[in-house]
């Protein structure tokens, strides 16, 4: 088992976090040996483990209260936070910092040549997105009887595969649903990247820890403004 008495990260491994994530920790003073392969990462200087994991797993580690603290897109956090509370699972944490990073909108999106109004334009289609808890909540506050169906990946070409009449799904330029001859419509969430905390207190060593470095979190950030 892994020593208890350090603080522990969870971090996404591989994607648009992992960099901006690593940089933050080090602007603020944690030496880091980051192993590719490896799983967790040891800081040098800190009693501060990192485990390096897939983003849809983070919301999850750090409900069950097997990390501390994560770093984790919003949109991640509340679809998985949706969909542990349907579930009727532990689904409570603490958001420390909104970050300026990871920025990015949950959006509706129809083919060029479909006729939209309004969300209502909607009713009684299917919509293919990776978000579906965030998707059915929206459609409920907006009172349409739309479906949302799931898919993994892929979810922009779904209208041209017949899979789906729209989708819903992250965008940042833009360009992707251009390429794909798809027009933004509604926005469904305004994301960017948190760092949370799990519910249940940390031990008194580790919440100093922690409240030494969220002041070199707000430094970094504001040095940046
Ligand atoms: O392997 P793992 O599961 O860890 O990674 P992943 O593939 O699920 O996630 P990843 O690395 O793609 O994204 C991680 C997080 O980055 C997301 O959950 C968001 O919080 C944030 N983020 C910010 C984005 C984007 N911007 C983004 N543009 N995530 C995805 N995209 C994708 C989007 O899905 C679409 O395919 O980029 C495309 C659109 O980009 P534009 O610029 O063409 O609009
Ligand atoms: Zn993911």
């Amino acid at each position: 088992m892994s020593d208890s008495t350090r603080l522990r990260i969870a971090i996404q491994k591989s994607g648009r976090l992992s960099d901006d994530s690593i940089a933050l920790l080090k602007a603020i003073g944690i030496k880091l040996q980051i192993r590719d392969r490896l799983l967790i990462a040891h800081s040098t200087n800190e009693p501060i483990d990192l485990l390096r994991v897939r983003d849809d797993d983070i919301p999850g580690l750090v409900m069950d209260g097997v990390v501390d603290l994560g770093f984790i897109g919003e949109n991640e956090l509340e679809e998985k936070m949706l969909e542990r509370q349907a579930a009727k699972k532990q689904a409570a944490f603490n958001t420390l910092r909104r970050l300026d990073y990871g920025g990015c909108r949950l959006s509706i999106a129809v083919p060029n040549e479909m006729a939209y109004e309004n969300i209502k334009s909607l009713e009684g289609k299917k919509v293919a997105t990776t978000y579906p808890f965030l998707l059915e909540r929206f459609f409920a506050q907006k009172n349409v009887n739309a479906q949302a169906v799931m898919l993994t990946g892929s979810v922009e070409v779904a209208p041209r595969a017949g899979v789906a009449d729209a989708i819903c799904d992250l965008v940042s330029t833009g360009a992707t649903l251009e390429a794909n001859g798809l027009c933004e419509e509604d926005v469904v969430f305004n994301s960017k990247a948190v760092l949370i905390q799990k519910a249940d207190a940390l031990s008194d060593e580790k919440q100093a820890l922690v409240s030494r470095l969220l002041p070199r979190i707000d430094g970094v950030i504001q040095a940046k403004e």
